[in-house]
C-alpha cells in the first residue's frame, strides 16, 4: 500500500547550510567522513537554502541527478567522489525502504555553490531529509546524521536547526560519529551571521582534498585536533549561558587556526584573500572601539566572511562591511530550524521528468 503511494509522487525538502564555529578539518577515515575533532555550527535560517525534489517512478531507466539545473553523472564510476556517494546513499536507502523504483532528483542552492558557504552540508542533509520521507523511512535525525556525514561530513550537522555538535566518534565503523543539538534556535533569537560575500567563484581547492593533504604534509596541524576538542567543550558550555564574551575569541581564533594549518599545507591552502584579511582586521577595531567583543569573524573554506553577532550589534557591523570595497554583498540570517517538508514548490517537470 505503501509503495503504491510514493510511486509518481514529489517531495520536496528544503535545508540550510551551517557555519562551524569550531571546525572539521583533517579526516581519521576518508571513506566515513570520520573526523580528527569534534566541531560546533550554527544552523543557518531559509535566507540560504537548499530546495530539493525527488520523485520515485518506473518511467525512469536510471537515477537522474539534476543540481542547479545542471545534469550530474551519477551512474558512470569515473564521477566525483560526492556524486557517486549520493549515488550511495540513494541505493542504501532505496534498499532500506524495499522500493525498487528509479529516482529523479533536482536540487537547488540559493547561494554559490562550492564558494565556502557550505553547499554541499545544505544539500547532504536537505537531500537525506527529502529521501526519507519521500521512502517512508522515518528515520531518527541521529540515523540521518549518520547517512548525511557519509556525503560530507559537515552535513551531518545540518539535520538539526539551532546549534549543534558533531562528536567525533571512537568506533572504527563511524556509528558513534553523528551531530546533537546544543540548542533549539529559539534559545538564542539574537544570535546572527553576517555573510560577507567577496568572492562567489568555485574554490580552486575542494575541501575533501584539502583535509588530506594538511594532515599529510602539515607539521602544525599535529596540535590542532586536541586543542580543538577542548575547545569544542568550552564554547559549548558559553553558548547554552548565551555568553558572546565566552565565545567570541574561541570563534575567531579556531578559524584563524584552521587557515594557519592550510597554509602550512604543502603545496599550500590558502582561502582567505585580501578582501577576507580586511574584514578581520575591521572587526578587531570595531571589538576594540566597543571595548568588549560584539562581533566574530569566521571563514569556511572559501575567502566569504560569516561574521556572528548579536542583533544589537548587526547595525555597527554593516557600517564596518560599508567601508570595504570589495564586498560584494552581504546576507544576514539567524539561528534555522534545520530540514523541513515542502507542500509546495516542487522542483521537478512530471511531463518532461526533468527540473521545471
Ligand atoms: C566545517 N569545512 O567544519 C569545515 C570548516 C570547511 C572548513 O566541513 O570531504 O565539504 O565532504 O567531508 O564537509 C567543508 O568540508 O568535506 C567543511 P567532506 P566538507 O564546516
Amino acid at each position: 500500500m505503501v509503495l503504491s503511494m510514493i510511486e509518481n509522487e514529489v517531495t520536496t525538502a528544503i535545508g540550510t547550510p551551517n557555519i562551524a564555529l569550531v571546525k572539521y578539518w583533517g579526516k581519521r577515515n576518508e571513506k566515513l567522513n570520520l573526523p580528527m575533532n569534534s566541531s560546533i555550527s550554527i544552523t543557518l535560517d531559509e535566507n540560504l537554502n537548499t530546495k530539493t525534489s525527488v520523485m520515485f517512478t518506473d518511467k525512469l531507466e536510471s537515477d537522474l541527478l539534476y543540481i542547479n539545473k545542471e545534469k550530474q553523472d551519477i551512474n558512470s564510476l569515473d564521477s566525483p567522489e560526492k556524486l557517486r556517494f549520493i549515488k550511495k546513499t540513494l541505493e542504501f536507502m532505496r534498499n532500506k525502504s524495499g522500493f525498487n523504483k528509479k529516482a529523479l532528483i533536482v536540487s537547488e542552492n540559493s547561494f554559490p555553490t562550492s564558494s565556502g558557504i557550505a553547499s554541499s552540508a545544505s544539500g547532504g542533509a536537505t537531500l537525506v531529509f527529502a529521501l526519507s520521507s519521500a521512502l517512508n523511512l522515518h528515520l531518527s535525525k541521529r540515523e540521518m546524521s549518520i547517512i548525511a556525514r557519509q556525503i560530507s561530513g559537515s552535513a551531518c550537522r545540518s539535520v538539526y536547526g539551532g546549534v549543534v555538535e558533531w562528536r567525533k566518534g571512537k568506533k572504527i565503523d563511524g556509528s558513534d560519529s553523528y551531530a546533537k543539538q546544543v540548542i533549539e534556535p529559539d534559545y538564542w533569537n539574537e544570535l546572527r551571521d553576517i555573510i560577507a560575500i567577496v568572492d562567489g567563484t568555485k574554490k580552486k581547492i575542494s575541501s575533501s582534498l584539502g583535509h588530506q593533504a594538511t594532515i599529510a604534509t602539515s607539521t602544525l596541524y599535529k596540535a590542532r585536533p586536541k586543542h580543538a576538542d577542548a575547545e569544542v567543550k568550552i564554547i559549548k558550555e558559553a553558548i547554552k549561558r548565551r555568553d558572546f564574551q565566552g565565545m567570541a575569541e574561541i570563534i575567531m581564533k579556531d578559524s584563524n587556526n584552521m587557515h594557519a594549518t592550510m597554509l602550512d599545507t604543502w603545496p599550500p591552502i590558502m582561502y582567505l584573500n585580501d578582501n577576507s584579511k580586511e574584514i578581520i582586521y575591521a572587526i578587531h577595531e570595531l571589538n576594540d572601539k566597543k571595548n568588549k567583543y560584539v562581533a566574530a569573524y569566521t571563514f569556511d573554506a572559501g575567502a566569504n566572511a560569516h561574521i556572528i553577532t548579536t542583533a544589537d550589534y548587526a547595525d555597527d557591523v554593516f557600517d564596518v562591511l560599508k567601508g570595504i570595497s570589495g564586498i560584494k554583498s552581504t546576507i544576514q540570517s539567524g539561528l534555522g530550524m534545520g530540514p523541513k517538508i515542502k507542500n509546495n514548490g516542487s522542483l521537478i517537470d512530471v511531463d518532461k521528468l526533468g527540473p521545471k
